[in-house]
C-alpha cells in the first residue's frame, strides 16, 4: 500500500514537473532589450511570468488521465444455440463462451458476428486464438450474412492449451459489406463437446490482403503528447490495433468504444483512443473486421513543414509584388493591381498597393487582414523560438523571422488605408469580382470603400499588437505602428457610435459585415494599454466590458475581444488580484468551456454545434481559446480538445479528408483560388473553408437533401462557400499550432 502511495505520489511529481517544465519551455519570450517606443517597460513579455505558478487555478489539479482503452466497447460478437444455452464472458479481446449443451451436430451451438467485409479479389486471413477446457474440434464458416452463401470454411482441434490459429481464404464471390464470420461450437459428435464445457476466444482479426481505408485519423501527425483518437463506423468490431508501419508490428490495442449517433454525420460511430502511444515513427489503425486508417505519424517535428506550408501560402497570397518561382512554385505570378484606387463617391485617389488578396477573390480587407495579423503575431510573441528566417518564403534570410515579414507586409498596406483623421477604409475592391483570371490580368476600376469605426477598431488593435512585437526587432517600425494606432483610436473616441459600411451597390466582394465594434475597441484598448502604460487607455477597456461584457470574446474575424482579454491575461499579471483580471479570467474561462463543450459533444470532437461558412477557420479559431485557457490554467482537457481541432482539421472527420492542400493521404485539389484555377496548379497548404450546411454556393445547393450538415462540403472550385481558402483561416491555423508545439 505504502508503495502504492509512493509510486502514485512520484508520478504526480514527474508530471507538475512535466507540466512545469512544459510551460516554461513554452513560453519562452525574446529578452526585453531597450528600443523602447515609450518609456521604460513596467510590463513584461507576453507571458510575463509563469502563469501556471501564479494561476488562481490550484496546481497540479489536472494532470492527464491514462485513458482506460479496455471498457466501453459495444459488442458485435453474438451467440446462437438451439438447445440448451450459452453463457457469455465478453470482454473486448476476450470471448469466453460456455456451452451447457452441444445439441444433435456442429451447427448446435455458434459464435459469430456480421457486418464484415468481403471483397472480390481480396483474400482474407482470419486469425484468432483459441483453447477449451476440453478437447473437441470447432469449424469456422466465413459466409454471405444476406444470401447465406458460404465463401470458406475451415476445421479445428481444440485443447486446453491456447493456440495461434489461422486460415486464409480467396474471396471469389460476389462482394458483400455484410459478411459473417461464424465459429461453429456444437456437437462434434465427442461425448467431450455434448458435456459442458468452456471455450475461450482471443485475439481475432480478420486481416485483408487489400485494406478498406475506412478509419479516421489525423491524416498527418499526432503530437506526441495528445489525446489520440481515430473513429470506427459502429460495425468495425471490438478490438483495435496500432501497427508501426516500418516492422509491421501490432505496438498496441484497445477497445473500440462508445457507439453513438451524430445527426450531423447521420453516421454511428465509435471511437479508439491510442493517447499512451507516444513513441514517434509511423503507424497505422487496424480494426478487428479488416478496416484500416491512412498511414499517418506520431512526434511533433513535422508541424514544422505545416507550419512554413500555412505561412507560403499567406505569402501566395501577396498582392503588388512579383511572387516569384523561386519559392512559390506553380504559383507564381507577376505584380498585380498596382494602380492606385479610387476614393468611391469622390475624385480621390489613393496609393493603396500591397497587402494580401483576402481569399479567392481579389478583395483586400481591413477586418479580415487584422485578424490574420494578430493571428501572426501572437504566434511569434507566444512561442518565437518556433519561427525562423530560412522558410523558403519570399523574404527569407533577411535576419527576421519569416512570419514577421508576413504580417509586415499586411501592417504596411494597412497604413495605406488609413485617412489623416486617423480613420480607416475598410476595404479595396474592384468593379465586379474579377473572372477566373491571374490577379495581374485583373485591370478593372479600383475602388477604396469608405471609413468605418468597425475597421478602424480592428486596424488599431493589430497596429498597437505590432509595437509590441516589433518593439525589439524594428523600433522605428514599431513606432509608426503605435501612432498609427493611437491616431485611430483617436478617431474611435471622436466616433462613438458603430458605422459598419455596406459595399455599394455597385462593387461585388465580400462584405464582412459586423453588428459591434465593442470587441475591436477593446481589443484596441488593451494593446494601448499595455503599449503604452497610459492608465486612460485601460480605463476604457474596463467601460466598454462594463457595458457589454461580450466584448472581450471571440478571436474570429468578426468578434476579435479575446486578443485583448488574453494579451491582459499574460502580459499584465502583475495586475492579477485586480477585480478586471479577475472578470479576464472568468470571460475566458466561460467562453472556453462553451468551446469544450461543444468538443465534447461532437463525436469527431470538432469544436462545433452548427456547420456554416468557414466552420474549418471556427474550429481553429475555438482551438485557440481552448488553448489559451489551457496557457492560464495547465488544465489539461482543455489542452487535448485543442489537439482535437487539430485532429478533426487534419482528417479525423465524416469526409476523411485533410482540410490543408497538400497535407495527409486525401485533401483538397480543386480549392477556390483564381490564382490556381487559372495556373491550372493546386495551391499547396491552404486551409479550406470547409462544411458549410447553409448551402451558399451552387454545387452544395444541388446537393441532395439528405447529405448532413458535417458532410456538406465539396473539392470543387465552384463550391466557394465550402472550398474557398482565406489567409484568416491560415493564419489561425499557424496561431493554434504555435500554442501546441
Ligand atoms: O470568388 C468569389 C468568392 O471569393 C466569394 O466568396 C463568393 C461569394 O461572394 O463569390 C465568388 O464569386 C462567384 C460569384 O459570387 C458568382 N459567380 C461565380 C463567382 C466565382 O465562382
Ligand atoms: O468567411 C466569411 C464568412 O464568415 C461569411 O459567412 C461569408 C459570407 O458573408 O463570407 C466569408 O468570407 C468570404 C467573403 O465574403 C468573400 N471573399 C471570400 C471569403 C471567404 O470565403
Ligand atoms: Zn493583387
Amino acid at each position: 500500500m505504502k508503495r502504492i502511495l509512493i509510486c502514485i505520489l512520484s508520478l504526480a511529481l514527474t508530471m507538475a514537473c512535466v507540466l512545469i517544465y512544459r510551460h516554461l519551455s513554452k513560453n519562452t519570450d525574446t529578452p526585453a532589450a531597450g528600443a523602447s517606443p515609450t518609456a521604460e517597460a513596467v510590463h513584461t513579455p507576453l507571458v510575463s511570468a509563469d502563469p501556471y505558478l501564479t494561476s488562481p487555478f490550484a496546481l497540479g489539479s489536472y494532470a492527464p488521465i491514462e485513458p482506460d482503452n479496455t471498457t466501453g466497447f459495444e459488442t458485435g460478437w453474438y451467440t446462437q444455440t438451439s438447445v440448451g444455452s450459452l453463457v457469455e464472458d465478453f470482454s473486448y479481446e476476450d470471448k469466453n463462451i460456455t456451452v451447457v449443451s452441444g445439441g444433435t451436430d456442429i451447427n448446435g451451438a455458434a459464435f459469430y458476428r456480421d457486418g464484415i467485409p468481403f471483397v472480390n479479389g481480396t483474400s482474407y486471413t482470419i486469425n484468432f486464438t483459441v483453447s477449451s477446457s476440453v478437447s473437441r474440434t470447432i469449424q469456422v464458416i466465413a459466409l454471405n450474412a444476406v444470401t447465406g452463401e458460404v465463401l470458406a470454411s475451415s476445421s479445428f482441434s481444440v485443447t486446453d492449451t491456447p493456440t495461434a490459429q489461422s486460415f486464409t481464404f480467396s474471396m471469389t464471390s460476389n462482394s458483400t459489406y455484410n459478411g459473417r464470420l461464424s465459429f461453429k461450437i456444437g456437437n462434434d459428435g465427442t461425448e467431450a463437446s455434448q458435456s459442458e464445457h468452456t471455450i475461450y476466444f482471443s485475439s481475432i482479426r480478420i486481416v485483408p490482403s487489400v485494406w478498406i481505408t475506412d478509419v479516421k485519423t489525423n491524416q498527418f501527425s499526432y503530437f506526441t503528447d495528445a489525446e489520440k483518437r481515430c473513429t470506427f463506423s459502429y460495425d468495425a468490431g471490438d478490438v483495435f490495433d496500432v501497427i508501426n508501419t516500418a516492422t509491421g508490428e501490432v505496438i498496441y490495442t484497445g477497445a473500440i468504444v462508445n457507439k453513438i449517433y451524430s445527426d450531423a454525420t447521420k453516421e454511428t460511430d465509435c471511437y479508439g483512443d491510442f493517447t499512451n502511444v507516444t513513441a514517434p515513427g509511423t503507424y497505422a489503425v487496424h480494426s478487428q473486421i479488416g478496416t484500416s486508417s491512412y498511414t499517418f505519424s506520431i512526434g511533433t517535428e513535422a508541424y514544422a513543414e505545416l507550419d512554413n506550408s500555412l505561412l507560403r501560402m499567406i505569402s501566395m497570397q501577396r498582392c503588388g509584388s512579383d511572387i516569384d518561382s523561386s519559392w512559390a512554385l506553380d504559383m507564381s505570378h507577376a505584380m498585380c493591381h498596382t494602380d492606385t484606387a479610387t476614393i468611391y463617391g469622390t475624385e480621390e485617389t489613393l496609393d493603396v498597393t500591397g497587402g494580401w488578396h483576402d481569399a479567392g477573390d481579389y478583395g483586400r480587407y481591413i477586418k479580415t487582414g487584422a485578424k490574420t495579423v494578430n493571428d501572426l503575431l501572437f504566434s511569434y510573441m507566444g512561442n518565437p523560438n518556433l519561427y525562423s528566417d530560412s522558410t523558403n518564403g519570399p523574404d527569407s534570410n533577411n535576419g527576421i523571422a519569416d512570419i514577421l515579414d508576413e504580417a509586415r507586409y499586411e501592417l504596411e498596406w494597412m497604413l495605406k488605408m488609413q485617412d489623416s483623421d486617423g480613420g480607416v477604409y475598410n476595404k479595396v475592391l474592384t468593379t465586379g469580382l474579377a473572372d477566373t483570371i491571374l490577379p495581374e490580368e485583373d485591370t478593372q476600376k479600383m475602388w477604396v470603400l469608405e471609413k468605418e469605426t468597425a475597421s478602424t477598431a480592428d486596424f488599431a488593435g493589430s497596429m498597437a499588437i505590432a509595437a509590441l512585437a516589433y518593439k525589439n526587432i524594428d523600433a522605428e517600425f514599431a513606432n509608426t505602428c503605435l501612432d498609427a494606432a493611437v491616431s485611430a483610436y483617436s478617431y474611435l473616441k471622436d466616433h462613438p457610435d458603430l458605422y459598419d459600411a455596406k459595399n455599394p451597390d455597385d462593387i461585388t466582394g465580400g462584405s464582412y459585415i459586423e453588428s459591434s465594434d465593442t470587441d475591436g475597441r477593446f481589443t484596441a484598448a488593451i494593446a494601448l494599454y499595455i503599449a503604452t502604460e497610459k492608465a486612460e487607455y485601460l480605463d476604457d477597456a474596463k467601460a466598454y466590458y462594463a457595458k457589454d461584457d461580450t466584448c472581450a470574446n471571440g478571436i474570429y474575424w468578426n468578434t476579435n475581444g479575446g486578443y485583448g482579454r488574453y494579451l491582459y491575461l499574460v502580459k499584465c499579471i502583475d495586475e492579477k488580484d485586480t477585480d478586471f483580471y479577475s472578470s479576464m479570467m472568468k470571460s475566458l474561462a466561460a467562453e472556453a468551456g462553451t468551446v469544450l463543450a461543444m468538443e465534447q459533444g461532437n463525436s469527431y470532437n470538432a469544436s462545433l454545434t452548427a456547420y456554416t461558412w468557414g466552420s474549418n477557420g471556427i474550429t481553429s479559431d475555438n482551438g485557440i481559446l481552448l488553448a489559451m485557457y489551457y496557457d492560464m490554467t495547465n488544465d489539461m482537457a482543455y489542452l487535448q480538445a485543442a489537439y482535437e481541432q487539430v485532429s478533426y482539421l487534419l482528417g479525423r472527420n465524416s469526409l476523411h479528408t485533410s482540410f490543408v492542400s497538400g497535407i495527409g493521404t486525401y485533401s483538397p485539389k480543386d480549392v477556390h483560388s483564381r490564382i490556381a484555377k487559372a495556373k491550372s496548379t493546386i495551391l499547396p497548404g491552404a486551409l479550406v473553408g470547409g462544411p458549410n450546411a447553409s448551402r451558399e454556393d451552387p454545387v452544395t445547393i444541388a446537393m441532395a437533401d439528405t447529405v448532413p450538415a458535417a458532410k456538406t462540403y465539396s473539392d470543387s472550385f465552384d463550391s466557394y462557400s465550402t472550398n474557398e481558402i482565406a489567409v484568416y483561416w491560415n493564419s489561425s491555423l499557424i496561431h493554434l499550432l504555435s500554442k501546441l508545439r
